[in-house]
């Protein structure tokens, strides 16, 4: 599991400075400060109640209560924890459609990405399951391979939705592509968000867990979205950006809850998701096909490529391994540092 923010030691003067920047974000969030507490109009905050985020999106938290209603949040001054999308929360009423959170609930799981100046950020919380979305007539089994091994490396379980089926022609060749991960245990989707194709069964997939959509930009994860929940949200400039083609990208990762059960969060299209901080070494064993051949290569430091007695060269040739899986691999290793010897 990656280690917690609040897991580090900070030192007085960095919990000074987040009580600080949290106090001056209080007061900017547009509940009124001294509103928060009841000295303004809108009377003492209500009783604690359970909630979950739905949003974060600049300084305004989304939160959903019991019954399916949302509240714009402030956060208390003193969480260390940012609440992000699929936190579990415990929030306090301030006013009509307002509200305060008090306390973030344990993790069991999180997905982080890098973001600006080399800081991690958490994009979602409490995810069961990894769903990727390729794009059927122009599968990029390569990113399906980074995401997979992202998802390994966060320790959640995944599954593969092949999107757009309805502009495939050759589908038997890109069956055949899909063939390794079916070997490999995942569980796989052809869909069509623009026919509806296939779309009962992902459904009934999803219940009653929290999934997260990722995958490549334009693969069609808002579409199917779109599918499932008629939400005037789904559209708004909050969450989507027009792209120079002219297309609503997503710029936020959103919670919405499925009619059938369960909780989808669409995100959007980043290619690093979750590889971050993994070290050259440990990207073999987040090939779930690698792992029993892993450690028999004639070579401790085999690098898998022209070396005689490579144990994962053997397999691919077997056809134990895809040779498409292997060639993954060793691009993913390109393009992580190895580990720091120091
Ligand atoms: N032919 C076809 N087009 C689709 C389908 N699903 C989505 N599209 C189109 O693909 C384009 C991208 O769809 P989005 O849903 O925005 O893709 P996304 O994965 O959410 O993209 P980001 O938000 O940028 O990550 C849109 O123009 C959709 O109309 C489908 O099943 N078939
Ligand atoms: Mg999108
Ligand atoms: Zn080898």
């Amino acid at each position: 599991m990656p280690r917690k923010r609040s897991d580090k030691r900070l030192s007085l003067r960095q919990i000074e400075r987040i009580r600080t920047a949290r106090s001056v974000r209080v007061a900017r969030v547009g509940v009124e400060g001294e509103d928060l507490w009841g000295a303004g109009g809108v009377g003492e905050p209500g009783l604690e109640e359970e909630g979950r985020v739905v949003a974060h999106f600049g300084l305004n938290i989304e939160v959903e209560d019991e019954a399916g209603e949302r509240f714009r949040c402030a956060v208390r001054e003193a969480l260390l924890d940012e609440p992000v999308c699929g936190d579990r929360v415990v929030w306090r009423r301030v006013g009509e459609n307002q509200g305060v959170i008090v306390a973030v609930h344990g993790r069991h799981s999180v997905l982080r990405r890098p973001g600006p100046y080399q800081r991690l950020l958490t994009v979602a919380a409490n995810v069961d399951r990894i769903v990727v979305v390729a794009a059927g007539g122009n599968l990029n089994t390569g990113l399906v391979d980074r995401y997979l091994a992202a998802a390994r490396k966060a320790d959640i379980e995944a599954m593969l939705v092949v999107n757009k089926i309805d502009r495939v022609e050759d589908a038997s060749a890109e069956q055949e592509a899909m063939a390794p991960y079916g070997r490999m245990g995942y569980a796989s989707f052809r869909v069509s968000a623009l026919s509806g194709q296939g779309l009962a069964p992902l459904e009934q997939a999803l219940a009653g867990l929290t999934s997260v959509f990722v995958g490549e930009s334009g693969v069609g994860k808002s579409s199917l979205v779109n599918c499932w929940i008629q939400d005037e949200t789904m559209r708004t400039a909050e969450v989507h950006a027009l792209t120079d083609q002219g297309r609503h990208a997503t710029t936020t990762a959103r919670l919405y809850r499925l009619p059938a059960g369960g909780w989808l969060i669409d995100s959007p299209g980043v290619r690093e998701f979750g590889l971050h901080g993994v070290t050259r070494e440990e990207v073999p064993g987040l090939f779930v096909d690698m792992l029993p051949h892993l450690g028999r290569c004639r070579f401790t430091d085999c690098r898998h490529q022209r070396e005689p007695g490579c144990a994962l060269r053997a397999a691919v040739d077997s056809g134990a391994i895809a040779a498409t899986r292997l060639a993954s691999m060793l691009r993913i290793m390109e393009s992580v540092a190895p580990k720091n010897p120091y």
